[in-house]
């Protein structure tokens, strides 16, 4: 028998068992002749919680206790990923786990295959705040991540005749087992209605809100536990319902339709993920959901705090909140109003606890994705928070006027409002104005920050402006993907690099060890073969684990230049086709990305990968030598099975685009050698690993200026490079689009006449380095030497750093090793 204690909390298998055993009897209510696989999945889910549970029960009772300095990552977007492999390698019972799946007849792996991944994210920015939960929590840093539970997540991709179809994500079909509801942690949340002031019996000044529409938040908790420790912090998740008061009210004066109608409104507010990233699109259901969850975020911490203090004016000193990038940038007005408003507080108190409590981190440059909302809009639905953001404005503009007198244009410059056109508010000046740090997310992207997005608020608070270069957690993306380069690393430097990723530099002599290069080969060559399979399961199509495996995965958007890969793959097949006979290094090129619904030349790209793949695959003279084969639906499961069989990993946006990268840091962490622009994170990437170890091509961000300012003309680059205009030339004429000469005629034009990425510009520096590449590829003990010197030099992208800068140079917070308690 065992104690209550082993039940929910033992590593050994034969408590594994009993626990899996008790969970698909009473958790699951079946018995083992009728229990599916994915009733399997559950029962052994639920054992696993249960273990986290006691981390996280010890870690919270430690944070109240001592009263701690706490962090609330404040989030639209966590791009999780199945949860159970992850959780296995973080509490590190997976061999007995396996054991005990075993001795009751029950593969693992099989049951890890059942999980429905939350992909409540849609790339970089949703992934870095999950590769930051594992940070925080390994780091043991006192943390909570607060988002939005949404019903769909990103849609599921699926691939017909070539082109990108959605699917609705329904990844709460089946029951979640990783979440807890917590009903009585609801909160309220009002839109809409008028603004009245008033003058109170004691002639104070008063203004009240009065909204028209009430919404619940209600919390959905799901635990967060670090790896080798037992620490574990909380994701809470708001899921919005109807108000119940408000339905009935409704109700009570007959108007039962109306009533339901509010409350599937109410609901509309979590029901599913914008898959737009970098383009705003200014809808009111967006600003609902970005005040939705950062008002229950907010009262939530107002809420703890209360519980060991009786008043606010210290909140600063307890919590911090970071916002990522500027969808809960209201979060700056509601605090203040649920200081003033709600608290009674003076504003300028209020104003110097709000700016010492937020924190902003910028991920993005381009103009499109910059957020700015309707005056008219924001007025309507939020009027009392336009009112704060008005008066913010007001008293920031004064002190602007103060410290630069006559200078209109910067005052305007400055402005949270935008007076242009109609008038909207610029989130981004409102992050700026109401917190404390501002940082860009690597170090190219803070300069760029500094110098000219956010130049003017540089020149005003210049001590607010951080970097902090992104990381990525190496326990999803190494240990977990890619066991078996895990297992030679670990048995060749021992186990320490996992949580000090620093200490992969051990592994630099052994870049010149020919039999560990040997087993390093012998590796790769393996998690290539199981990618392989996977291709073929998923496109039809075959290829050679022998051949260079040539990766991009990535979002797809016209900065990141998948078209541009796609042109070097037009020329080495008409190299092909020139003269079959040519020397060509077989290429395996492989794609996977998801498209924005409603971005068509993201999706025209798309098809014309699948139409170029369709043609290369096929054609005799090719043999096989190149393969082009795009893989559906690319999240985070998928990334998993990818990143450890790459070759190369293809980072090449345009200069000064991609504010940092992250999927360049786990192809490389996997021993991908990268071909990559000077741009975001890959200059620290080939600061790091060491230029020769490194395919850098392409224009710097200055020649990108320069060249913008002195006219570019990319039809003359066609006209000048033979190469290029045969394959412009082909795309237009139907050899890929089965005679169709309209179909590519979109992107072909806006090559030729707008190129405003600069794809033709970069063209030959791009062919002429890939072509080193090639040569690269075909000394293999160079090539795996690279690639060993590649992983060894990466621990400087563990998300462990990141968050340890981070708590260093912004947050001011320190670990909290949890008590045991009873
Ligand atoms: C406002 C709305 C349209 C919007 C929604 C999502 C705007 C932006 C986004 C997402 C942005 C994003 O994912 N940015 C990426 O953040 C990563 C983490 O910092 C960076 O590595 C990556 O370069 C950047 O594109």
């Amino acid at each position: 028998t065992f104690t209550s204690n082993e039940i929910h909390g033992g590593t050994s298998t034969e408590v594994l068992k009993r626990s899996f055993l008790d969970n698909l009897s009473y958790r699951q209510a079946k018995f083992p002749a009728v229990a599916t696989t994915y009733d399997h999945y559950m029962a052994l889910a639920y054992t696993v919680r249960d273990r986290i549970m006691q981390h996280w029960l010890q870690s919270a009772s430690t944070y109240y206790e001592q009263s701690v300095r706490s962090l609330c990552y404040l989030s639209a977007e966590f791009l999780l990923g199945p949860h159970l492999g992850n959780n296995l390698v973080n509490l590190g019972m997976e061999s007995e786990t396996r054991q005990a799946m075993l001795e009751l007849g029950l593969d693992l792996d099989r049951l890890l295959a059942e999980e429905e991944e939350p992909g409540l994210g849609n790339g970089g920015l949703g992934r870095l705040a999950a590769c930051y939960l594992d940070s925080l929590a390994s780091l043991q840093i006192p943390a909570i991540g607060y988002g939005i539970r949404y019903e769909f997540g990103i849609f599921d991709q699926e691939l017909k005749d070539g082109w990108q179809v959605e699917r609705t994500d329904k990844w709460l079909r089946y029951g979640n087992p990783w979440e807890v509801a917590r009903p009585e942690i609801t909160f309220t949340v009002g839109f809409g209605g008028s603004v009245r002031e008033q003058v109170d019996s004691a002639g104070n000044y008063q203004v009240e809100w009065v909204p028209d529409r009430h919404v619940m938040g209600m919390a959905y908790d799901t635990l967060i536990g670090g790896y080798g420790v037992p620490t574990a912090n909380l994701l809470r998740l708001w899921q919005a319902q109807a108000s119940e008061s408000f339905d009935f009210q409704l109700f009570n004066v007959g108007d039962y339709q109306g009533a339901v109608l509010e409350k599937i409104a109410s609901e509309n507010i979590s029901k599913v993920l914008y898959p737009n990233d970098e383009a705003l699109q200014g809808k009111v259901l967006r600003l609902q959901q970005q005040y939705f969850f950062t008002s229950c975020a907010l009262q939530d911490m107002i809420r703890i705090y209360l519980q060991r203090s009786s008043q606010l004016g210290n909140l600063h000193e307890k919590f911090t909140v970071q916002l990522n990038d500027t969808h809960p940038a209201i979060g700056v007005a509601e605090l203040m109003r649920l200081l003033i408003d709600q608290h009674a507080m003076p504003w300028e108190l209020a104003w110097e606890i709000t700016r010492r409590t937020f924190a902003y981190t910028n991920h993005t440059l381009l103009p499109e994705a910059l957020e700015r909302w309707s005056v008219e809009l924001l007025g309507r639905l939020l009027p009392r928070h336009l009112q704060i953001i008005l008066e913010i404005n007001r008293r920031h503009l004064e002190g602007v006027r103060k410290r630069y007198p006559g200078d209109e244009e910067r005052a305007s410059r400055l402005s949270l409002i935008e007076e242009q056109g109609s008038r909207a508010v610029r989130m981004a000046h409102l992050a700026c104005v109401g917190s404390y740090s501002i940082n860009g997310v690597a170090e190219l992207h803070s300069r760029l920050l500094r110098d000219e997005v956010l130049r003017d608020f540089h020149d005003l608070t210049p001590e607010k402006f951080h970097n902090v270069t992104n990381g990525v957690t190496p326990r999803r993306f190494m240990l977990l993907a890619n066991p078996r380069l895990s297992a030679l690393i670990t048995h060749a430097i021992g186990d320490g690099w996992i949580r000090d990723l620093d200490q992969l530099h051990r592994l630099e002599p052994l870049a010149d060890d020919a039999a560990f290069r040997a087993e390093w080969r012998v590796v790769k060559r393996a998690v290539k073969e199981d990618l392989a399979e996977k291709v073929q399961q998923r496109t039809g199509i075959s290829v050679d684990p022998e051949s260079l495996f040539d990766v991009q995965v990535k979002r797809f958007h016209e900065y990141k230049r998948q078209h541009l890969n796609l042109l070097h793959i037009l020329s080495l097949y008409f190299q092909i086709k020139d003269n079959p006979a040519a020397d060509v290094t077989p290429r395996t090129f492989l794609f996977a990305g998801k498209a924005a619904p409603g971005y068509q030349m993201a999706k025209l790209i798309i098809k014309l990968i699948n139409s170029v793949g369709e043609v290369v695959n096929g054609d005799s003279d090719v043999n096989g030598r190149l393969r082009v084969a795009f893989f559906p639906d690319f999240n985070v499961k998928n990334g998993q099975w990818i990143y450890p069989a790459a070759d190369l990993s293809e980072q090449i946006s345009t200069a000064g685009k991609e504010a940092s990268g992250t999927g360049n840091m786990k192809l490389s962490m996997n021993g991908a050698l990268t071909i990559g622009t000077l741009d975001g994170a890959n200059i620290e990437i080939r600061d790091h690993v060491g230029p020769e170890n490194f395919f850098c091509f392409g224009m710097t961000v200055e020649e990108v200026a320069s060249l913008q300012a002195a006219g570019y003309d990319p039809g003359s680059l066609v006209r000048d490079n033979a190469d290029l205009s045969r394959i412009m030339h082909r795309l237009s004429d139907g050899t890929f689009s089965r005679g169709d000469t309209e179909l590519f005629r979109p992107l072909v034009e806006n090559l030729q006449y707008h190129d405003p990425f600069f794809v033709l510009a970069d063209f030959s520096s791009y062919v002429e380095r890939q072509r080193e590449v090639s040569a690269a590829f075909q000394d293999r003990e160079v090539w795996t030497q690279k690639s060993i010197l590649n992983v060894a030099r990466m621990g400087h992208f563990s998300s462990d750093r990141s968050i340890r800068d981070y708590c260093r140079e912004i947050w001011q917070i320190d670990a909290i090793q949890p008590n045991g308690f009873n």
